[in-house]
């Protein structure tokens, strides 16, 4: 995805299905202006208030600085301008992470996690395969990234994200964005939601398995859906230790947390345990289920738990009636759930249901206090939105934003007039339904999913592009679409191609990010240590040695790279041997990244500055390969490259 910006062209959508209102935003006309001058006008606006004295002025400046702001997209950032906010990209059955600034909606970089990735070479170095795993599949399905949190604000340490594909979890560093944890669920299938825990600090990361299968699943009982199960996972997100696991009812879906560190709660749209698509409908309400996180923790230290096969991790029973969850009936096939940044409400979206139902944190508690009889006590609003609602966002004015699906709508609706409706009063509780293109599934909200959402940008991930791109072949992109929130209304402002499929994704204001991305590589980041170390054994000192070192049939190549050179201008081996070699870039500059191909071998990696980076492979055939850089790096770039003779 690379989106320009929309310069205002005049060009007006002519499709009969495309909102004209929505589209004013793209015109510029209302107003238009990117966050820094929307600061400015703001400041005019002021001004003009400011007494007498300020009024003439005031209006006259705010009058020439609307002229001019009607000339620019609201999303335009001007070049060699920094965008506000980093978007952090799912990228679905793609299985990478990917950055793209915000209002710009320029992606920035691609960090592979599931993924083979040939530019940087993940899949392919030591370094890579010693977080993913050497035999690990190269795939993935990764559709929830969200960032660490302290006391319900982002930390800018840690992407946490899901493989619905192969039962993983995966966590992203925000310092060198690389992903440097992978680790497999044991004993159930599929992750899909997730999140992490916002209070005190992300402690848990919580894990959904959303397919019921048997525990253990052996080969022992097949055909035998009552045997089926799912299990809510907690992981320690520090050490990405298994913490427990919580046998439940049905199945689960998408999960959230409270501000409060007490409670999580997931969706189940499978309380049938059904195996087919009519017996996942049967049943008119499905349920929501709560966890409570300290009596399931005492459960474990009391030693109530059982153990599957040979995994160690305990298994606590939290079904019907247990004391560790509460199931909370609400209507057919829910799907999002969502915490309100106030940290006093969760909302589960109908998918099925044309409702979101409103839950309370308190009444919760009170619920496990015993002090509330019908688990349905917990429901303050249970309002009726449109066709298919799937996920909901929040602006931290207290309104709400929910896609749906199957009317390809956002509405927005007020929180305290639901719960007023709910109790009876006549009060309309929708403010706007915005057309989006097409069938959203998630939207996100600019730090909406935390204390300081801030209502100022959505976006709206859609499943369908249909018309609204050049014709890409059989194969569209998603349309993810960006929606100024700021005001009363909602403005549609840019369309944006993605590649198959986002579904989700975590809007971070660059205040938590900037000064902690690192430029170049720390020489003792963990990342390589491993690598490190081993020529350290081998009495290397990798900044300044380009050897070959023997041992038997392993060789290990050690060379530093420095614009436009590699540290070793040819190397010789025997046909046979298993070759390790070893690029050390003792550029320490910002931006000056080596690549070292080797030809017919399938061999890339990236080294950026001050990075160590390996790889090992048999040289099984005699003769000579090139080794070249392949990040353009030198006027002499192209020169930088040098041969493997292997004898016969
Ligand atoms: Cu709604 Cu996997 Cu988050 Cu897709 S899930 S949309
Ligand atoms: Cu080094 Cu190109
Ligand atoms: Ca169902």
């Amino acid at each position: 995805m690379s989106k320009q910006p929309q310069l205002n062209t005049g060009e007006l959508p002519s499709r009969a299905d495309t909102d004209t209102r929505a589209n004013a935003g793209a015109c510029g006309a209302e107003g238009a202006s990117n966050p820094a001058r929307r600061n400015v006008l703001k400041a005019s606006a002021l001004a003009s208030l400011a007494g007498a004295g300020g009024i003439a002025g005031g209006l006259g400046m705010k009058s020439a600085l609307a002229a001019d702001a009607a000339k620019l997209p609201e999303d335009y950032v001007a070049p060699g301008k920094l965008d506000e906010y980093y978007g952090i990209w799912s990228s679905g059955q793609s299985g990478e992470l990917r950055l793209i600034g915000m209002p710009s909606m320029r992606e920035l970089m691609r960090i592979p996690v599931f993924n083979f990735d040939g530019a940087i070479g993940w899949g392919i170095t030591n370094e890579s395969k010693r977080v993913l795993g050497r035999n690990a599949p190269l795939n993935g399905d990764l559709h929830h990234p969200h960032m660490s949190l302290t006391h319900g604000r982002y930390d800018g340490r840690y992407i946490y994200v899901n493989d619905k594909a192969n039962t993983r979890v995966a966590r992203v560093r925000c310092d060198v964005w690389r992903t440097d944890r992978i680790i497999d669920i044991p004993n159930v299938q599929a992750i899909h939601g997730i999140r992490p825990q916002r209070e005190p600090k992300t402690g848990y990361v919580f894990a959904n398995a959303e397919f019921r299968v048997p525990a253990p699943n052996d080969g022992r009982f097949l055909d035998d859906p009552k045997n089926y199960h799912s299990m809510y996972t907690a992981i320690d997100g520090e050490t990405m230790e298994i913490a427990w696991q919580v046998l439940v009812d049905g199945n689960l879906d998408n999960t959230e947390t409270d501000y409060e560190g007490k409670y999580s709660a997931s969706t189940c749209y499978n309380s049938e345990g059904a195996v087919t698509l009519a017996g996942y409908m049967q049943n008119e309400r499905d349920w929501v289920v709560v966890f409570n996180i300290p009596r399931i923790e005492a459960a474990v230290r009391a030693g109530k738990f059982k153990t599957i096969g040979n995994s160690k991790v305990p298994v606590v029973d939290g079904r019907h009636g247990s004391p560790y969850t509460l199931y909370v009936p609400v209507p057919k096939n829910p799907h999002g759930i969502n915490a309100t940044p106030d940290g006093k409400y969760l909302t589960a979206n109908g998918k099925l249901s044309p409702t979101t139902t409103v839950m309370s944190w308190a009444k919760i508690d009170q619920w496990f206090a015993g002090k509330l009889k019908d688990p349905r006590d917990v429901v303050v609003a249970e309002p009726q939105l449109g066709l298919g609602p799937l996920h909901t966002a929040y602006d931290g004015r207290g309104f709400a934003y929910t896609t749906l699906f199957i009317d390809s709508q956002i509405v927005k609706w007020s929180i305290a007039d639901a719960i007023a409706a709910y109790q009876g009063k006549k009060v309309n509780y929708i403010r706007q339904k915005l057309d989006v293109n097409y069938q959203p599934g998630h939207n996100h909200s600019s730090m909406g999913e935390t204390r300081d959402a801030d209502g100022k940008w959505l976006v709206s991930l859609n499943k369908f592009s249909k018309d609204r791109f050049l014709p890409t072949g059989p194969l569209h992109p998603d349309n993810d679409q960006l929606i100024d929130i700021s005001g009363d209304q909602m403005k549609l402002v840019a369309d944006c191609p993605v590649y198959s499929e986002p579904h989700d994704v975590t809007i971070v204001h660059r205040r938590f990010l900037m000064d902690k991305v690192r430029r170049v590589w720390d020489r003792a980041d963990p990342f390589f240590a491993e690598t490190v170390k081993q020529a350290k054994t081998h009495g290397i000192d990798l900044e300044k040695d380009s050897k070959v070192i023997r041992h038997g049939r392993k060789v290990f190549v050690y060379m530093w790279s420095a614009a436009p050179q590699f540290g070793l201008n040819e190397f010789k081996v025997r046909k046979g041997d298993e070759v390790t070699i070893v690029v050390t870039n003792i550029d320490h500059i910002e931006d000056l990244t080596h690549g070292f191909c080797l030809a017919n071998h399938g061999i890339n990696m990236e080294i950026s500055p001050g990075e160590t980076a390996s790889v090992t492979f048999k040289a099984d055939k005699a003769g000579v390969y090139w080794y070249y850089c392949t990040f353009f790096c030198h006027a002499l770039h192209l020169e930088m490259r040098g041969r493997m003779l292997v004898e016969a």
